[in-house]
């Protein structure tokens, strides 16, 4: 275990005031992407995956234990959460009891800076958030692995938010207790400092949830296996990369995976279409500022929005190719960004 992994995780208060734990986390890109899982009760991943996480849009949460109360409750962005958002939480809570051996409710207080519409899931940052701000709360003191394994439970891509920079998704190996101890998260080391610009494309209809389209993928798409046993070798390919510090390779890496996953979901019946026309129209263009000698590959997630990895050098250079693409409302520039931090009680 590194000595980043066994830190016990420190923070500032940032807002959401008041008593118990707060936590700060941020959202992470993958570039070898997570799609399916072996175990849907435990998340256990299908295959590894590894990504960067970002310094934009953190998640603020603050658990507070209720002694008296006979229900959680939970708010998101200054309001009473949706029934679905709620129940997820409360399960969670749930789970973060069980390991505590305690049955106090709590109240969750979240808020999210991602721009209302921007299209960019926020679960990654959410459960990191929410799993170091409630073990915090309940007394538990995990080291980051064991944070990671607990965040992953409340959505899969959390565990990689619970550090800073390249981390590296293991999807271990089995079922069960066994399964579940070799399912973790860890920091990468890399010298490689790149920018991701993130092209926010018009949202449109609201997309197919991730969970529900990674079911849908494995049950029905003829590719998905290749594409499983291909991310194998890119997460091999891109760890050798990100060692080399050779941003054009990890670039060319992180594309084909996405794209490949998204002609994967192309294949299922019925089809998975997240990329939207001016999805395309963003590729189109980075293709052509490749052609201009500007290094820039490009990843998506569940959702048209598409992220351009390039270097700092190189991110206005990008950022002023993109603004000229039909249907691009909104650009943001990301670099690495820090993991979890947790502040209070006794912190
Ligand atoms: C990823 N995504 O690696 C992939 C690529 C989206 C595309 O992880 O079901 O919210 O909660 O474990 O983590 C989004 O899915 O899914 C995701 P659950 P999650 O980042």
């Amino acid at each position: 275990m590194s000595r980043d992994e066994q830190a016990p995780v420190r923070g500032e208060d940032r807002g959401c005031p008041g008593t118990g734990a707060l936590a700060v986390a941020y959202p992470n890109m993958a570039l070898v992407k997570y799609w399916g899982k072996r175990d849907e009760e435990l998340v256990l991943p299908v295959t590894g995956s590894l990504s960067m996480t970002l310094d934009i849009f953190p998640t603020t949460t603050r658990v507070t234990l209720r002694p008296r109360a006979a229900t959680d409750s939970v708010r998101l962005n200054g309001r009473r959460a949706e029934a679905g958002a709620r129940v997820r939480v409360e399960r969670f809570l749930d789970l973060v009891r069980d390991l505590a051996g305690r049955s106090e409710r709590a109240r969750v207080i979240t808020e999210n800076t991602v721009p209302t519409g921007a299209g960019l899931a926020s679960s990654a940052s959410g459960f990191a958030a929410l799993a170091a701000a409630a073990s915090a709360a309940y007394g538990l003191r995990l080291d980051r692995r064991t944070l990671s394994r607990l965040a992953r439970r409340g959505s899969g891509s959390a565990c990689r938010s619970i550090f800073g920079g390249f981390v590296l998704w293991h999807a271990g190996t089995g079922f069960g207790a066994v399964g579940d101890e070799s399912c973790y998260a860890e920091p990468l080391r890399s010298a490689i400092d790149p920018a991701m610009v993130v092209a926010i494309v018009d949202a449109g209809p609201k997309a197919l949830p991730s969970r529900t389209a990674m079911r849908q993928t494995i049950a029905t798409s003829p590719l998905y296996r290749s594409w499983a046993r291909a991310n194998s070798a890119a997460l091999e390919q891109i760890q050798a990369a990100l060692c080399a510090g050779d941003l054009t390779e990890i670039g060319a890496i992180a594309e084909q995976n996405a794209l490949g996953l998204h002609a994967t979901m192309l294949a299922a019946r019925p089809s998975i279409r997240y990329v939207a026309p001016r999805s395309l129209s963003i590729l189109d263009r980075v293709d052509r500022i490749r052609a201009e000698g500007i290094p820039a590959y490009a990843t998506i997630d569940a959702g048209p929005n598409v992220a351009v990895l390039c270097s700092r050098q190189d991110s206005d250079r990008v950022v002023a190719a993109l603004r000229d693409v039909d249907g691009v409302a909104a650009l943001h520039v990301a670099h690495r960004g820090p993991g979890v931090t947790v502040s209070g009680p006794d912190r």
